[in-house]
């Protein structure tokens, strides 16, 4: 965990953020159980993580413009690069990116991220706007999960031994951020292919 590691950069990266979802317009995802998630999310970089009836999968193209997804920022990959190096993950190339934006009351849960192909790169998360709680649980779903305060600017690697620990993100609590308003966005940098 680094913290404060984007914290000068991070109105660049929402700048970039506004750039990227009028192209690609954040929206809510449908679960192959049918539940419509309360986190928005787009993507941008080659390839894009998406979920609908039919599953969770990486597509290049967004099923919602029919158009490939924005390049990822330069900007982007450094930052991403930079935070993996400095965790013992040099040669991180990130080739996605998936960009949540949480509302008050919007929650994730539990999961794992395993539709990567290459499970031996590490995921780099960024947090962006208001504060959060993030659950890290363990390999196994029972396990109760540590919560973990996340703050604007906040960088968190995920790799080795913990890349398949479940995690979520407790309920966003009200709240008005100088930078992003009445919202958390965050960044997931996967190598997706
Ligand atoms: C821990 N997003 O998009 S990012 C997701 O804050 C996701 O929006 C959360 O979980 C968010 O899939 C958390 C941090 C994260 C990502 C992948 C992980 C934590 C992880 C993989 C393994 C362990
Ligand atoms: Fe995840």
């Amino acid at each position: 965990m680094l913290r404060g590691f984007a914290r000068h950069q991070a109105a660049v990266l929402v700048a970039a953020v506004e750039d990227i979802t009028a192209a690609a317009p954040f929206r809510n995802m449908v679960t192959p159980g049918g539940f419509r998630m309360s986190v928005a999310m787009t993507n941008c970089g080659r390839a894009g993580w998406v979920t609908d009836r039919k599953g969770y999968r990486y597509e290049f193209v967004d099923p919602m413009t029919g158009r490939a997804w924005p390049p990822m920022p330069p900007a982007f990959c450094r930052l991403a690069a930079s935070a993996a190096q400095a965790a013992g993950f040099p040669g991180f190339i990130p080739d996605a990116c998936l960009i949540n934006r949480y509302e008050p009351e919007t929650r994730l849960s539990l999961h794992r991220d395993e539709n990567e192909r290459d499970l031996s790169a590490p995921i780099v998360s960024v947090s962006l706007g208001l504060p959060a709680i993030f659950l890290f649980g363990g390999l196994s779903r029972g396990e109760r999960p540590r919560r973990i305060a996340l703050e604007s600017g906040d960088v968190v690697i995920w790799g080795g031994p913990d890349r398949l620990v479940h995690h979520g993100v407790a309920p966003l609590a009200e709240g008005d951020d100088p930078l992003t308003g009445k919202c958390r966005i965050n960044l997931t940098f996967r190598k997706a292919l």
